[in-house]
């Protein structure tokens, strides 16, 4: 695993935890982790359960003992990584946004297909879509629950650079962020949605905004923000993303969504919400209460009609069955562990993984396409 931060923390629960859950068809050795500092990174093998620490990706990637590579830095180094690792013939997880930008998704996805023609697999890192929940939503659609989908709304709510003291932190440079609330919570958004519906943004208008845009330095990390110091600096991210979509794939006719991406929703601290409208019913989710659907049928007696709360807690939901007694509850981190489980059954059945490189490329689109918009004043704009 490449990246010691909070991902790096996540993406390690999952690869300890899932093996011990799941029956996988091959067993995961947490062999190395690496990052650039030598003492954060011998704490982070300690702590998480890993055999070694190490400084230098490039030694461990041509290393034969290591067969797959987590990519959990910030998104400037996951081109260079995810293409040198597949290229060595190494499997790759890469966490999200695939890339910066979308050239450097573009060289990631072809790297992608061609290790395919060798049996080597590469995945994106959208692990919403396997919160039971969700995966569960999907399904419900897809059997012809809720009827056609004819509206769609997603947002992913944050609030932690509300304080305009907060300080600077790697996610709000562009040069290694790629971009702000856009790429880092949209991306999910966006994925969440095309995902549950099963169909695809095809077009977007959209405004994105910097509410406060310049802050002190960054002293020391804390979570997601830290310290501050005496000397300030730009932000060069959007810190608010709106924009509408048109989805295709929904036979003749297309959806429009509406999408919002933010870290100033002042008391939403994790809110990633979808709503799907279809012609028989609807379904809401809220990663706020991961746990549960609301869901509501059209079909049912005016006398008894109203959205109802589904738990899903019961071991038919999809991942639930190998985990707690029905109406056990599960939390954030599980979804790394169902992300390990299905990239490694996709390794050794030789499948294609979802999402795939190709899928985090069209995501990287759509991030492209609403910030062109923007600087065309919302003007329409195809996601190519
Ligand atoms: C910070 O906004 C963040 O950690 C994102 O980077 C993650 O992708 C998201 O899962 C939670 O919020």
């Amino acid at each position: 695993m490449i990246g010691a931060g909070f991902m790096g923390a996540a993406h390690s629960q999952g690869w300890r935890v899932a093996p011990r859950f799941f029956d996988l068809p091959l067993q995961p050795e947490m062999a190395v982790v690496v990052a650039r500092t030598a003492a954060t990174v011998e704490t982070a093998a300690q702590k998480w359960g890993w055999a070694e620490a190490a400084t230098d990706w490039r030694e461990v990637i041509a290393r034969d003992d290591i067969d797959l590579v987590d990519i959990v830095t910030p998104g400037d180094s996951h081109a260079e990584i995810a293409v040198a690792a597949l290229k060595a013939g190494k499997h790759v997880l890469c966490e999200k946004p695939l890339a910066n930008t979308v050239a450097e998704a573009e060289a990631m996805a072809e790297a992608a297909a061609d290790a395919a023609e060798r049996g080597v697999r590469a995945m994106v890192g959208f692990t919403y879509r396997r919160v039971p929940a969700v995966t569960h939503a999907r399904n419900m659609i897809a059997a012809g629950r809720i009827g056609d989908v004819r509206q769609v709304r997603a947002a992913y709510r944050q609030d932690w650079l509300r304080d305009e003291d907060g300080p600077m932190t790697w996610r709000l440079d562009k040069s290694r962020a790629g971009s702000g609330a856009l790429g880092d919570i949209g991306a999910h958004a966006i994925d969440l949605a095309e995902y549950v519906t099963g169909t695809t943004l095809t077009k977007v208008a959209g405004t994105i905004e910097t509410i406060v845009r310049e802050r002190p330095l960054l002293g020391e990390t804390r979570g997601l923000s830290g310290t501050a110091s005496n000397e300030t600096g730009e932000v060069t991210v959007d810190d608010v993303a709106t924009f509408t979509g048109r989805f295709a794939g929904n036979g003749g006719f297309e959806p429009i969504g509406t999408f919002e991406a933010t870290r100033f929703a002042t008391g939403r601290k994790n809110a990633l919400t979808l709503e799907v409208s279809g012609s028989t019913g609807a379904i809401a989710f809220d990663l706020e209460r991961l746990n549960e659907l609301q869901f509501y049928d059209a079909q049912d007696s005016s006398l008894e009609q109203g959205f109802r709360t589904i738990l899903v807690t019961e071991a038919e939901h999809p991942y639930l069955a190998p985990w707690w007694p029905a109406g056990h509850m599960l939390g954030y981190e599980h979804g790394f562990s169902h992300q390990v489980k299905d990239f490694v059954e996709a390794i050794a059945e030789g499948t294609e993984p979802s999402p795939s490189f190709a899928e985090g490329l069209h995501v990287q689109r759509v991030l492209a396409a609403v910030e062109d918009s923007s600087a065309e004043d919302a003007r329409w704009t195809s996601v190519r």
